[in-house]
């Protein structure tokens, strides 16, 4: 199934048998070019980036390294193979047949679903606009707009469906997706994380790590969908994914590195002052990161995700490696509730459940990255650790939207909250701080002061390899 990229949109779904599909896509390009103009990087456009392209869907051997200028990366549409014989895994329909086409009473809840998925992709494109005008070296200049060209194609795969498998109503879906803008007051993107800023490399890193593990754990969900097309989509996807949660959990693991070394050379926690960000500032980016991701799982309780699941629209996290009948139709599950003044957890029916199962996959997931920053420090004769938060802190969405609570979970009042959540979420002078820092750093081979360099390069090239050609 290799790429045709003789097409004018690269794909591996035969677009060109379709031509009222190619058409329309074939409309929907230069929307997406110019959307890439006006709200994608902010400059660079000129300038030759190595980047990865997709040229096949088989598993390994599927990227195709080069310089390219970004406004002429190869966005393309690309399913993974079919599986023969692929049959329900869960649900009412558990054991039938997957399906090709759309069944109408089905119609209104994929969409929603596709539609939220698209929105996030060039959300996070906007969020990121400005970064690269501080990079910390070309290594990471590259890594960033390769996420950020990648986020673009994941964009095209969920328009791909909107067009193919929604008409009309697909078409216009579509085309919103590049009509709401992050952080828009008229026109926000649709889940509360894609409206937040992420104005420093901090926050990029800590976005990569903690909301693209989101999208790992929403897209594996959609991988099992009875929708095929979705399916097949959706784990391309994931092999994509996987890179960008690299760069954030290394991008932090490198910052928590550099203030390590600062802080033994000089044997103070005390390091602003020393050109490095503390890891008191580290731990507050956590929390807020971290809990703004939480919220995108959505309710505790959620008879949406229930009916997602009992129709076959979405499935648990590896549901075909968990030992159960599929269909939850008997079982309980304890979800965190607020009681009796504080963070608790109640029994409810499991399918009920499924927001809450698919969180405590994420945050054990988070958690193993945790474990890997701490070493870092550890290494460093540092007895300090970093935490995650309860997860009641700083919730906006579910359970425990309308209280207060400290990051050890400790219930607290409305003026406590008031005075002490500066101890626990950046501040704009922690932000002021961080921002002090973010001096580009462009020279071949060097890396900003307050990180340290990567371990090593990308695709086998060196550290010292002109990554972006300015
Ligand atoms: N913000 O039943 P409930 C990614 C709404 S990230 C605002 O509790 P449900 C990526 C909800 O819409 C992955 N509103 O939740 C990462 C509903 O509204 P209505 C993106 C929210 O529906 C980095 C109400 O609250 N993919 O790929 O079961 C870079 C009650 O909802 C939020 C997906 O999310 C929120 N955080 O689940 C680039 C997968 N949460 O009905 C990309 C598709 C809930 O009252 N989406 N609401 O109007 C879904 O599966 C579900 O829509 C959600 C919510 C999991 C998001």
């Amino acid at each position: 199934m290799t790429i045709d990229y003789n097409e004018k949109i690269p794909n591996n779904v035969d677009l060109a048998s379709d031509r009222r599909l190619q058409r329309a896509l074939e409309g929907w390009q230069p929307s997406f070019l110019d959307w890439w103009r006006e709200r994608g990087p902010k400059g660079f456009h000129d300038n030759e980036v190595y980047l990865r392209t997709a040229i096949s869907i088989e598993p390994g051997g599927w990227a195709h390294f080069d310089h390219v200028r970004m406004p002429e990366y190869r966005w393309g549409i690309f399913l993974a193979p079919p599986e023969d014989n692929r049959v329900i895994g869960f649900g009412a329909n558990k054991g039938e047949a997957v399906w090709t086409q759309i069944p109408g009473e089905y119609r209104a809840d994929l969409r929603r679903l596709i539609v939220t998925q698209a929105d996030t992709e060039p959300a996070s494109v906007e969020q990121q606009c400005l970064l690269g005008h501080s990079a910390p070296s070309l290594y990471d200049l590259r890594n960033l707009f390769q996420v950020n060209v990648e986020e673009g194609r994941h964009l095209w795969a969920m328009v791909y469906l909107l067009h193919a498998y929604f008409g009309r109503d697909g078409r216009d879906e579509a085309a919103l997706a590049l009509e709401r803008h992050s952080g828009n007051a008229d026109r926000p993107r649709i889940l509360g994380a894609f409206n937040e800023a992420t104005a420093d490399w901090l926050a990029f890193f800590m976005f990569t790590y903690f909301t693209d593990r989101d999208g790992k754990y929403q897209l594996a969900s959609l991988a099992e969908s009875a929708f095929d097309p979705l399916a097949r989509t959706c784990r391309f996807m994931l092999t994509e994914e996987a890179h960008h949660m690299f760069v954030g959990e290394s991008g932090v693991k490198r910052v928590i590195a550099r203030t390590a070394e600062v802080m033994r050379s000089h044997d103070t926690e005390d390091v602003r002052e020393l050109g490095v960000i503390d890891l008191t500032t580290i731990q507050k980016y956590i929390n807020f990161h971290y809990s703004v991701s939480l919220d995108l799982f959505g309710g505790e309780m959620s008879t949406n995700a229930a009916a997602y699941f009992e129709s076959g629209l979405k499935g648990r996290f590896n549901e075909k490696k968990i030992d159960d009948d599929h269909s939850l139709k008997q079982d309980v599950v304890r979800v965190p509730k607020w009681v009796d003044g504080g963070p608790g957890s109640v029994e409810v029916p499991a399918i009920n459940g499924l927001n809450e199962r698919l969180r405590r996959d994420f945050i054990s997931d988070c958690n193993r990255g945790l474990d890997r920053w701490n070493k870092v420090l550890e290494e460093h004769g540092i007895a300090k650790k970093l935490c995650l938060p309860h997860h009641a802190f700083n919730r906006k969405i579910g359970e425990f939207s309308s209280y207060s609570v400290a990051p050890d979970g400790t219930p607290v009042s409305e003026e406590e909250w008031s005075s002490r959540h500066a101890e626990w979420l950046p501040t704009t002078e922690d932000e002021s701080f961080v921002a002090s820092l973010m001096k580009p750093c462009f020279e071949i081979g060097k890396v900003a002061s307050w990180i340290t360099p990567p371990h090593r390069g990308i695709n086998g090239r060196p550290g010292d390899y002109e990554y972006v050609r300015l």
